[in-house]
């Protein structure tokens, strides 16, 4: 449908056509970054069929399509080629599991290999012969056994190791260790890594250690545990919540010994705590890459328009952009995650718009050639005098229940209106706000929200359309600041250098092309807002068929 291929992006992952949804088995070989993702060859929604697309990519903005690498067609896998992870091996070889739908649709791991590993591209993938290599053990429901992890060495038994998320039969999430010296044979390690009643199947695992600046191999981390006792590195560990879909992590520590992990704050345990994202993501996953010595995440961003829009556009889903994961030194208590630093190579005509003053109450455009590719980076400030003058306790705001960009309060709402109506902003224009409102306590302290609003970004009525978001740390003397990713149908936004992350589907009807614009505003009845700095970079497609053909 052409009418809709507007909707497509210039810059964010997607296959050409038919339905995507997980990251799988992501991996740096031989030079080229690889992508994998769960895949219907044969139509735009989620199926009985589900295969591995493959693209692979030198820099993880410009990517090669290239064939399915497994698709369901032995008896352990033919209700679909499920998520998996790569491992890469001390010589360079890699060993993908993943999870297999069984002919009697039951869940159980299975093994595959590079058929040629001197291909870079590694486009042909052999199954082991003798899958599957692990069966729900007794006690795990046969389907609720899925997602298998990287693995990572254990010198203390010489085994490699790797969890697996399920639930138990009281509804907790759980994730289970299995160890292995050959890939082939594996044990399942005594007890349970971890549990969380109430949270239902824990989809997608992850579990990996941080730091502040650079990233860390699993392995790598065990090994520097065993000699020095390791107190002084983090593990992430994260679930994807099957109940309300919501990709959920915490801080804690990882005894491989004992095999536990360990929240450092039980009040925000996964599945209760902290989201990668807070508005549209799932089923995540992280890998090391070793020749920039970051670990990048991935997302699976879903539509939120309808099945039936879907099959008519002939494609559906997006991969999140892929972000760097370090440790908040600063608060010590989130992650900040953050566009790999290669995005930056598509900004093209870069504005900025200096120090720009908005009065309360007011809507301010911005002039622009193109507002359907951007990487929009700004800064706000409310005037202090106005913060000491506020008197109104706001300590109950809620992004998803306090009347959004239009609900005002003292001190916010103030932001951006993105992939908004550049002819009219008044009366029912289309636009999507992303923006932050700072409430005051009982006590005078001030607590942070950024928020994205959907509520107006399309006149179509076949959409979900919410206001998502959640509390972000600010410390004393920091500005408000955010950056956000605009491209035709995502608008995906990192505050306060990525302590918190907001991902949004939107589906305008006129916002779109040269009708699209940007506008700062500021909702706030008693404060004036400054933009102490405001950066708009159009953005280049990823997808240049001069720069394909190159590769
Ligand atoms: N998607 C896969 C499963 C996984 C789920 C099936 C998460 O392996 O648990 O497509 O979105």
């Amino acid at each position: 449908n052409a009418m809709l291929q507007w909707q497509r992006t210039g810059f964010h992952f997607q296959p050409e056509k038919n339905w995507m949804n997980d990251p799988n088995g992501p991996v740096y070989y031989k030079g080229w970054y690889h992508l994998f993702y769960q895949y219907n060859p044969d139509s735009a929604i989620w199926g009985n069929k589900i295969a591995w697309g493959h693209a692979a990519s030198r820099d993880l903005v410009r990517w090669r399509h290239l064939p399915v690498a497994m698709s369901p067609d032995q008896w352990y896998d033919i209700n679909g080629v499920w998520s998996g992870s790569a491992t890469v091996l001390p010589d360079g070889r890699i060993v993908m599991l993943y999870t297999g739908s069984t002919n009697a649709s039951v869940q159980v791991q299975c093994l595959a290999f590079p058929t040629d590993p001197s291909d870079p591209l590694l486009i042909n993938w052999t199954k082991y012969e003798n899958n599957p290599v692990m069966y729900p053990p007794p006690g795990v429901g046969e389907k609720d056994f899925r997602d298998p992890t990287t693995a990572w060495f254990d010198g203390s038994d010489d085994t490699w190791r790797l969890v697996i998320g399920s639930k138990d039969d009281r509804h907790a999430g759980m994730v289970m260790t299995y160890k292995t010296k050959d890939f082939m044979e594996y044990e399942l390690v005594h007890g349970l890594l971890h549990q969380v009643p109430g949270t239902g199947m824990w989809e997608c695992i992850d579990l990996y250690p941080v730091g502040g600046v650079r990233g860390i191999d699993m392995t790598d981390a065990v090994a520097a545990s065993s000699t020095n006792g390791g107190d002084d590195v983090l593990h992430v560990m994260k679930e994807s919540s099957d109940d309300d879909r919501h990709d959920y992590y915490a801080l804690g520590r990882y005894d491989g010994a004992k095999n536990t992990w360990t929240p450092l704050d039980v009040d925000a345990d996964l599945g209760i705590g902290l989201r990668y994202d807070w508005g549209k993501f799932y089923a995540s996953k992280t890998f090391y890459d070793p020749a920039k010595k970051r670990r990048v995440l991935w997302g699976w961003v879903g539509e939120t328009d309808s099945e039936r829009a879907d099959v008519a556009k002939g494609w559906a889903s997006l991969q999140s952009i892929p972000r760097t994961v370090v440790l908040d030194t600063k608060t010590g208590s989130n992650l900040l995650q953050w566009p790999v630093q290669e995005v930056e190579t598509l900004r093209t005509n870069s504005t900025d718009l200096g120090r720009v003053t908005i009065d309360h109450g007011s809507v301010f455009p911005l002039s622009l050639h193109r507002a359907t590719q951007l990487d929009i980076e700004a800064s706000f400030r409310i005037d202090p005098l106005d913060i000491a003058a506020t008197k109104e306790a706001d300590i109950g705001y809620n992004c998803s229940t306090s009347g959004g960009a239009a609900g005002r309060g003292a001190l916010g709402p103030f932001g951006l209106l993105v992939l908004a109506d550049a002819r009219h902003h008044g009366g029912d224009a289309e636009r999507t706000a992303v923006y932050f409102y700072v409430a005051r306590g009982l006590d005078g302290g001030l607590r942070t929200h950024f928020c994205h609003d959907e509520t107006r970004s399309s006149r179509a009525n076949d959409i979900v359309k919410r206001v998502v978001g959640n509390t972000v740390p600010v410390l004393n003397g920091e500005d408000l600041s955010v950056r956000v990713l605009v491209d035709h149908s995502i608008v995906e936004s990192f505050a306060m250098e990525g302590r918190s992350t907001v991902t949004s589907r939107v589906y305008p009807t006129e916002a779109i092309y040269a009708n699209a614009g940007v506008y700062l505003f500021n909702n706030a009845t008693g404060a004036q807002v400054t933009a102490t700095s405001l950066v708009v970079h159009e953005m280049d497609s990823s997808y240049n068929q001069a720069y394909m053909a190159s590769m």
